[in-house]
């Protein structure tokens, strides 16, 4: 069996890690654009102004797209280039370029997977409370309407949000924008846009697409206990309720655990539900976007995991080398959500810290490890289909290095070098090895 032909074969990025053009042609500010120029927030005080300069650069991107022969892109929209003010009049010039990207993956055979919302909220609603202001529902609801209005008829595949976990760091931890460290404003925030993605969703609805479809992306970070301590198996339980259980529930089954809300209680951080909310979390989708990178050992013994993380198979990044965490999820989602819709898998990768290192002989950059890293994912998510699992599509993260949030460029996660000076585009070992091996499964 193994890999349909009809399977889609793509890469991902998103808008303000590759695009660059802040402040032209009338975006407005997204939270990412204030955090990062705020001293100490980012690797070097690096921005997303430039980035990978993609909104000037998509002719080129796009050749590379068709030179690697993937039959997919997944990219997100900006907000803010589209609705500089968050909501009301859309920026002509903005849509211009989505549309031009749209129209050029269509003209080559290639489908457009767009991600509403990758991070990137307008500063403007930052300004009114962002997404712990529950107004953010309707802000968002009104966003996607204006999408779905525009590109409804020509784009196929659709995802609300992408990793709802980051609003909680951005408003819980402090690592993401906008930046805060309130941990019950990062419960309400993240409940919030859980609430907002299934707003959304009704929009599409309303819209009544015939040829659409629509999901959300999760990203799963299984945690397993080093020891069958009791210790260890309750902080296995207790990590996997507060980071990914915290948003499979709600959309998957309209519920938050008694788990987490009694935590939460207990804490004084529990969010405000109102009536309605985990209904329209829980608005029926069409497919299940998974991101999925590995999995996350715990242990209370701190010593523990410091031995088990100098152990032998792990990556030169020194993450662990665990390429069943694709195999695991998909169990999780067919045993404990009983999951009956496609699943697509919507990012996976890894990364390298700073520059590989350009093989002197050949003149390219060797990644195997990415290649080791990514082929072991594919022999087990092959072996999941093989067992009849139902994954249509997989999107390995990331097309070129990009601006790795608050790593900036120092994690580089492209099968495609980026010169940050000069913005060339460079294929690593691993963009041909990708090539050669999406179109042997044709
Ligand atoms: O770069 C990010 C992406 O924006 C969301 N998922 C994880 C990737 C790698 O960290």
């Amino acid at each position: 069996m193994g890999f349909p032909k009809d399977f889609l074969w793509g890469v991902a990025t998103s808008a303000a890690q590759i695009e660059g053009a802040a402040f032209d042609d009338g975006k407005g500010a997204s939270i990412w654009d204030v955090f990062a120029s705020k001293p100490g927030k980012t690797f070097n005080g690096e921005t997303p102004s430039r980035a990978c300069n993609s909104y000037y650069m998509f002719d080129e991107d796009l050749k590379n797209l068709k030179e690697l022969g993937v039959n997919s892109y997944r990219f997100s929209i900006s907000w803010p280039r589209v609705l500089p003010k968050g909501t009301g009049k859309l920026n002509e010039k903005g849509m211009d370029y989505y549309k031009r990207v749209i129209n050029g993956l269509l003209e080559n055979d290639i489908i457009p997977n767009v991600t509403l919302y990758h991070w990137d909220l307008p500063q403007a609603l930052e300004d009114k409370g962002g997404f712990a202001n529950r107004d953010v529902i309707e802000w968002f609801g009104e966003y996607a309407h204006k999408m779905f209005v525009a590109f409804g008829d020509v784009v196929p595949m659709w995802s609300t949000v992408n990793e709802p976990i980051a609003v909680y760091v951005g408003y819980a931890h402090g690592g993401f924008a906008p930046g805060y460290t309130d941990e019950k404003k990062g419960n309400q925030a993240r409940h919030n846009i859980l609430v907002a993605h299934g707003n959304a969703v009704r929009a599409f609805r309303a819209e009544n697409l015939k040829n659409g479809r629509i999901g959300i992306v999760i990203d799963m970070w299984k945690r397993h206990a080093l020891t069958d301590s009791e210790e260890d198996k309750a902080l296995e339980r207790d990590e996997d309720e507060r980071n990914w259980k915290f948003y499979f529930d709600p959309v998957l089954k309209g519920s938050y655990s008694d788990y987490i809300l009694t935590k939460l209680e207990e804490e004084g951080t529990l969010m405000d539900i109102k009536p309605g909310d985990l209904e329209m979390a829980n608005e029926p989708i069409d497919y299940f976007g998974l991101n999925v990178y590995n999995r996350v050992v715990v242990s209370k013994d701190q010593k523990a995991i410091m031995d088990f993380s100098q152990g032998g198979n792990f990556l030169n990044n020194r993450t662990e080398y665990y390429p069943k965490a694709v195999y695991d999820a998909l169990h999780i989602l067919k045993d404990k959500y009983n999951l009956r819709i496609p699943v697509y898998i919507t990012e996976n990768g890894t990364y390298s810290v700073g520059e590989e290192k350009v093989n002197e002989k050949t003149g390219m950059i060797e990644d195997d490890d990415r290649i080791r890293y990514v082929s072991g994912f594919f022999s087990w998510l092959e072996k999941a289909i093989d067992e009849g699992f139902d994954v249509r599509g997989y999107y390995l993260w990331t097309l070129m290095d990009n601006f790795e949030w608050s790593a900036g460029s120092n994690y580089r996660f492209g099968i495609i070098h980026t010169d940050f000076d000069t913005c060339e585009r460079t294929w690593k070992k691993s963009a041909y090895w990708f090539r050669d091996y999406i179109n042997s499964k044709r």
